[in-house]
């Protein structure tokens, strides 16, 4: 609680000179007319995300180089009228493509396939991790070598070197044998305490943000988070669904066995938190335990910083950092009176309030009854009374009546798929996927519904990526 609002200041202090708009575009509508273009389809950051504000902006309104070459071909458009700019930035991008506005040899269309900025000179392309050469040598001599992936896989999903006999052992199976031992390896650790207990634990950390001051273990517990470390695990273990991160109505009790249904706080718990207050109907997995609605929620009314949150872990996109902003009319309404219509407030939250508006019954942190150390109501409990204006929002152009639909639409989109895609990736390489590396990276995520989801279908595939496997 002491760590929250000033972490809100710093972030409110970086957007508003980030972003000083004028009210006559005061919703940024860049990123989404442009992936709505033609032009979009070739653009890396229109792939289950939108583009930052960067791509074009030095920091709204002010452009930088190829940002100004676009307003140049927006310049040159007789049919521009600075109102339908939403719909001419694709053909104006497009009519940029072929220059190089930043003037470090590639072209604008060779940066937005590759997902550099044009407008940065020192947003550069990484060299290709393996040797240019030989198209089909994915398995070629001098290019890959299999040793080095079997002792990847232990390394990085068991936590230990292979030991040199079954190094040896591993390099003298012939090619096919040495595929299945490699998968076989997978599949043990995998299943191993420090895959599932603390690998998994470390992909969680910012999703889950523990705070011991406040958490279970600390001097005041006002939730525990180890509800929160048990179910991502679960989710991200034996080939469960990974949808479940947003839709399980379920709960994971210490011995790892699902639980159904409320989970009261512990008899005799100070100040009557602990536990899981909702009922399943209520739940989005990750997004409802109540140690998430405790810690972001607070005592909020409307829960700006619960939405933003979820966007970032579960979506991949910061709304602070000026990413997944998708505009939606006549928003903010600003029901809580806090100045959020302004004009250098309205470029996000004309994006982050229609997606808060689904939390509003979920409390933050429980009243508690004057002079008692009971509650009049449990901290992460619903209240569909709780606040006057509704739940009604959007969420990437899409209605969404409730928080249950918010969830339910939010698995549905590539936004969701492509962040999955992200954390197995940093799970592996512990990085984001280098420009060479973007069709391996894009095919992982695009694959997971054939996958069904399963975290480890995607690794099984992951380990067979050219990125894996070529030192
Ligand atoms: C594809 C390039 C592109 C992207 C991405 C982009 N913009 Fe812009 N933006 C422009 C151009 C070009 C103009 C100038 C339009 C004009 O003056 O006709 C502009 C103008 C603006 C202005 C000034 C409008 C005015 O009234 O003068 C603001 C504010 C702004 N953008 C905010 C944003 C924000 C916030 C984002 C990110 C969410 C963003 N833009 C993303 C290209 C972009
Ligand atoms: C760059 C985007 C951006 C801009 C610009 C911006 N905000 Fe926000 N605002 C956010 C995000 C994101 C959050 C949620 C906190 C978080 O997770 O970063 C937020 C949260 C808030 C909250 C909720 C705080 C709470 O404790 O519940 C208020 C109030 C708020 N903003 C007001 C404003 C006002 C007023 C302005 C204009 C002066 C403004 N914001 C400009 C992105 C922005
Ligand atoms: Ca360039």
């Amino acid at each position: 609680m002491r760590v929250q609002p000033l972490a809100l200041a710093l972030t409110l202090s970086t957007a508003a000179s980030l972003l000083t708009p004028t009210a006559t575009l005061a919703r940024p509508t860049a990123p989404r007319g442009l992936c709505a273009s033609e032009a979009g389809a070739d653009i890396a950051a229109c792939q289950g995300t939108l583009p930052s504000c960067t791509l074009c902006h030095q920091g709204p309104p002010d452009l930088n180089a190829y940002g100004a070459r676009v307003l140049d071909a927006l310049a040159g458009d007789d049919s521009y009228t600075f109102d339908n700019f939403e719909a001419r930035v694709g053909p104006a991008v497009a009519a940029a493509n072929a220059d190089d506005s930043d003037g470090d040899g590639l072209s604008n269309l060779e940066e937005l396939v590759l997902g550099t900025l044009p407008g940065n000179v020192n947003s550069a392309y990484t060299q290709p991790s393996a040797p240019v050469g030989d198209d089909n040598a994915f398995y070629a001599v001098g290019r890959s070598d299999p040793r080095f992936a079997f002792r990847r896989v232990h390394t990085i999903f068991c936590g230990e070197q292979p030991t040199f006999d079954d190094v040896g052992a591993f390099a003298a199976l012939n090619d096919d044998d040495r595929q299945s031992a490699l998968h076989e390896a997978l599949t043990t650790c995998l299943q191993s305490t420090f895959w599932q207990d603390f690998a998994l634990h470390r992909l969680a950390d910012a999703r889950i943000r523990p705070l011991e001051s406040i958490g279970f273990d600390g001097l005041i517990p006002l939730a525990d988070y180890h509800w929160d470390y048990r179910l991502f695990s679960h989710i991200f273990s034996n080939d469960h669904d990974l949808r479940d991160l947003l839709l399980a109505d379920y709960h994971i009790d210490d011995n790892g066995d699902v639980v159904e249904g409320i989970v009261p706080f512990p008899a005799g718990a100070p100040l009557e938190t602990g536990g899981q207050p909702l009922p399943p109907e209520r739940r989005a997995g990750m997004i409802t335990s109540q140690w998430f609605l405790m810690n972001h929620t607070m005592f909020s009314a409307l829960p700006r910083t619960t939405a933003a949150q979820a966007y970032r872990a579960y979506l991949g996109m910061d709304i602070a950092k000026g990413e997944g902003i998708h505009p939606v009319d006549n928003e903010p309404r600003d029901v809580d009176g806090k100045g959020v219509g302004q004009a250098a407030c309205v470029v996000c939250h004309s994006t982050l309030d229609p997606l808060s508006y689904a939390f509003s019954p979920y409390n933050g942190i429980g009243r508690l009854r004057p002079g008692s150390v009971s509650r009049i109501d449990l901290t992460g409990s619903f209240d569909a009374g709780r606040v006057p204006w509704g739940t009604a929002g959007q969420m990437l152009g899409t209605d969404i009546p409730d928080l249950r639909t918010w969830a339910e639409h939010a698995v549905t989109t590539d936004a969701f798929r492509r962040n999955l895609g992200v954390m197995l990736w940093r799970l592996a390489f512990a990085r984001a996927p280098a420009a060479d590396e973007r069709a391996e990276f894009e095919a992982l995520w695009r694959g997971l519904p054939d996958d069904g989801y399963s975290a480890n279908r995607a690794l099984h595939r992951l380990i067979d990526t050219n990125t894996f496997q070529v030192p």
